[in-house]
């Protein structure tokens, strides 16, 4: 299988994210990728290939222009204002307030594109991000052109962003964007299948009220966890997207064996939508040993997993999402991949 791969993923590097009441050394830093990309060397997936430049025309049909403009400033607005630290928010709009006049201050913009405290932007966050949605459009051409499957080996993660927001480490949703572009290149139906422990709340958004691309969502019950707003069973999308969003809610301690029929369920559902292509947020943070997260699957699961998807029958995209047990997350997330290729 094919691994995306750019080394710029580095230039996002956050000091501090706020987390249960303090800062804290970031979660989603480059280490992530970089065990990723040692146990794909030893492991067999590969070629590893660079990405080609794909432009900002595939960014602007996911993102509002407003929002990239905004993310491609925002660190040297900042960074006037406040010197060389993290850009983060400090406050949001409530209901009865208003959302209507961009602010002109940065903070007030970083309030007004996003929805939490711990996601730094930093003065590599543009060229990161941008080389992540790079590797996805990279990885969806090769699959487009008749590879069964293709991995984005990318960070930070996106699919916790929308059409005009970051947060949840996510700026630029590489899944949604590769997804359109498919879709662009000709592909008439995609199903996005997102197994990252956390609701995808952002790939939801995108593709709320289209029919044309199927979203399904395994993750923590927003009842116990982030994102909290977003990801209920009953948000099933609206007007012609209607039936094609299907959120997969599962309670905190959830292990292999309630996992698997919910995958069972979401693979039905994508069997059922017959797409010409799958793309699947990769998050591996459903570990037992994650440590923000509280899903028990072990690293022999992931390998089921993999296979369990195998099984759609599909092209295949692979984009990386969460995963923060960095000393197993190599193993862990190219179990998927082995165990989709039938190890
Ligand atoms: C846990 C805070 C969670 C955001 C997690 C985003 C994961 C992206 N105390 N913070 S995959
Ligand atoms: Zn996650």
């Amino acid at each position: 299988m094919i691994v995306v791969h750019s080394a710029a993923h580095r230039a996002q590097e956050g000091r501090a994210e706020l987390n249960d009441g303090q800062l804290v050394p970031c979660y989603e830093k480059p280490a992530r990728a970089e065990i990723v990309l040692a146990r794909v060397g030893a492991a067999g997936p590969g070629p590893v290939v660079e990405p080609d430049a794909h432009g900002e025309a595939p960014l602007a049909r996911v993102h509002d222009p407003a929002y990239l403009a905004f993310l491609k400033a925002a660190w040297h607005e900042w960074v006037a204002e406040h010197g060389d630290r993290d850009a983060l928010p400090l406050n949001w709009v409530a209901p009865g307030m208003h959302r209507r006049v961009v602010p002109d201050s940065i903070d007030g913009k970083l309030g007004y594109y996003s929805f939490d405290a711990g996601t730094p932007i930093t003065a590599g966050t543009w060229r990161a991000a941008t080389a992540g949605a790079d590797c996805a459009l990279t990885a969806a051409a090769r699959v487009a052109a008749g590879e069964r499957a293709a991995f984005a080996l990318v960070r930070p993660p996106g699919h916790h962003a929308g059409h005009a927001f970051y947060g949840g480490y996510c700026f630029l949703n590489n899944a949604a964007i590769a997804a359109q572009a498919l879709r662009d290149g000709g592909a008439a139906r995609v199903a996005v299948l997102d197994v990252d422990y956390h609701h995808g709340n952002g790939t939801q958004e995108i593709f709320w009220h289209r029919d044309d691309v199927l979203f399904l969502s395994l993750h923590a019950d927003p009842r116990q966890e982030f994102p909290y707003f977003s990801g209920h069973a009953d948000e099933v999308g609206e007007g012609p997207g209607t039936g094609f969003t299907v959120n997969l809610p599962l309670p905190w301690g959830t292990d292999w064996t309630a996992y698997a029929a919910a995958l069972a369920t979401a693979t039905a559902r994508i069997a059922a939508f017959a797409p010409d292509v799958l793309v699947v947020s990769l998050g591996a943070d459903t570990f037992v040993g994650d440590p923000i997260s509280r899903f028990r699957l072990q690293s022999d699961d992931f390998r089921r997993m993999g296979a369990a998807l195998a099984a759609a029958g599909l092209p295949t995209v692979f984009v990386l999402e969460g995963g923060y047990a960095v000393d197993d997350l190599g193993v862990n997330v190219v179990n998927v991949l082995t165990g989709f290729e039938g190890d």
